[in-house]
């Protein structure tokens, strides 16, 4: 087997507190905005305060109980050959309501176990400050990201855990996905990235800018910061990469795609190039949009551009201006619509599934910022089912396999530098869009069904034994 990828490259599996760790009021740990993200109607995630404030158990609440179970999971995490595992601190582990000055021990603790214990296994961990985890207290009482005071309370935060695990995590990113919350829809994503409280009647969409922006202030702090703590650390902006092609060549097509990655780029280009972008200036402008941002703010975004790039692949999109083609209008370019792309098939949940997207986008990235990058998301979600004791699932080989034949050619052949590759969901847990956890991704199969039946055993699929040999045919000297 010919060795693709670098000695040192991170072959890992990635996970998020929320959708693993179960114990989620437990050892004094707060009610974060993912928690009163339960699952909703027709399988969409959505949120449900009632109860769950007073402590009101939901199946999603469990997650896989990987709290207590994470000894067992390391060992077959290490019979894999993973180099590396991607979670993220649960914020309100470490600070239950967010405002506190002081942390909760028990919180830092669990994480200080669970580090030692990746340690041990030869795995390292590779850390998501919040992956959606926002403190709900955050919310309800200074309105999330919009407000200025809640990037200090990152700020104190992500201080805390970078100073007690400086000898333990290198590798950090901020926050999961930030960009989510370019795409308009100002209920999950907004919710879920920087817990925005809307008050009547206001603009949304401004408001939406102005707590992206404070959280990309509190990004560059945090890496400032962090640099300070450990001049080692490598820490990382982390985006929802959906690479949206022109379905035609019609020129307005291009132009089309151009304005929706834009809007996505936002966020990237802040983090990369610590400076806000003229195409972003101009659009607040001709809105009238009034988005605060203090010089001392403008000079903490410079002083604290990322390191690397780390990023989610799953599946490409396609936008037109073509009148006979149905698709959703996007609000970007004038009689734009995002429409399905002919040329690639869909999962049950309708994600494109496109591989060259996949070596597309990382040549994209690089060419934009020319920094390193890492894949720490890409996955295939689907009913596996269990049959004589057994799940085979080809369809996640066949699946994973052709990205990172992409991947190979990314590096090999078009010279991107690439840390490594966490594919998302390493052992079914509970799915973000649905709090579910029917939509399965895992190499390890876990016995529990959407309604929290199940004996939490886990069991490995046919593609775990794959994955393990893959890893070794890349790794052994
Ligand atoms: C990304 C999130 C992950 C994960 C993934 C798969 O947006 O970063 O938390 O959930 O999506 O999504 P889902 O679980 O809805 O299939």
């Amino acid at each position: 087997m010919t060795k693709q990828f670098p000695k040192e490259f991170l072959w890992g599996g990635a996970v998020a507190a929320h959708q693993v760790e179960g114990a989620w009021n437990e050892d004094g740990k707060g009610v974060s905005i993912a928690d009163v993200m339960t699952a909703g109607a027709n399988g969409v995630a959505r949120k449900i305060t009632e109860g769950v404030l007073e402590g009101e158990n939901y199946p999603n609440h469990q997650a896989i109980d990987f709290y207590h179970h994470y000894k067992e999971d390391i060992q077959l995490f290490k019979e894999l050959g993973l180099k590396a595992f991607r979670t993220s601190i649960n914020w309100t582990r470490i600070f239950p309501l967010g405002d506190e000055s002081e942390p909760n021990e028990a919180g830092l603790q669990f994480y200080d176990d669970l580090f030692d214990e990746l340690l041990a296994n030869g795995i390292q961990p590779v850390i998501t400050l919040s992956h959606f985890e926002v403190p709900y207290h955050l919310y309800e009482t200074y309105g999330g990201f919009r407000n200025k005071q809640v990037i200090d309370f990152f700020v104190h935060y992500a201080q805390t855990v970078m100073m007690r695990y400086k000898d333990k995590v290198k590798y950090w990113m901020t926050f999961n996905e930030i960009n989510n919350q370019a795409d308009g829809q100002h209920n999950l994503h907004t919710w879920t990235n920087s817990a925005i409280r809307f008050e009547e009647g206001e603009n949304k969409e401004e408001i939406t800018f102005q707590a992206g922006l404070n959280e990309l202030i509190a990004s560059a702090k945090v890496v400032k910061l962090g640099h300070e703590i450990n001049p080692d650390f490598q820490i990382g902006c982390m985006m929802a990469y959906v690479p949206v092609y022109p379905y035609s060549c019609r020129p307005e097509d291009l132009m089309a795609s151009v304005k929706v990655m834009n809007r996505r780029f936002f966020y990237s280009d802040i983090h990369v190039r610590g400076k806000i972008p003229s195409y972003a200036r101009k659009y607040w402008q001709q809105k009238g949009y009034t988005i605060e941002i203090s010089e001392k703010e403008e000079s903490a975004l410079l002083e604290g551009k990322v390191d690397y790039v780390g990023f989610s692949y799953y599946m490409s999109g396609a936008v037109t201006t073509l009148e006979d083609v149905q698709g959703e209008p996007v609000q970007e370019y004038p009689g734009a619509k995002m429409v399905n792309n002919p040329y690639v098939t869909a999962s049950d949940w309708g994600w494109q599934i496109d591989p060259v997207g996949l070596r597309y986008t990382l040549n994209i990235i690089y060419e934009r910022y020319n920094l390193p990058m890492f894949i720490v998301e890409n996955g295939f979600g689907a009913y596996d089912k269990l049959e004589d004791g057994k799940i085979h699932d080809p369809y996640r080989v066949e699946y994973l396999q052709k990205h990172i034949d992409q991947m190979a050619l990314a590096v090999n052949v078009d010279g991107v530098e690439l840390l490594g590759y966490t594919p998302w969901g390493i052992i079914d847990i509970v799915s973000f869009g649905t709090g579910e956890m029917e939509k399965r991704y895992g190499f390890i199969y876990v016995d529990k069904d959407n309604q929290g039946n199940g004996t939490l055993a886990r069991r490995k699929k046919d593609s775990f034994e794959w994955y393990k040999q893959l890893i070794k045919n890349q790794t052994e000297e």
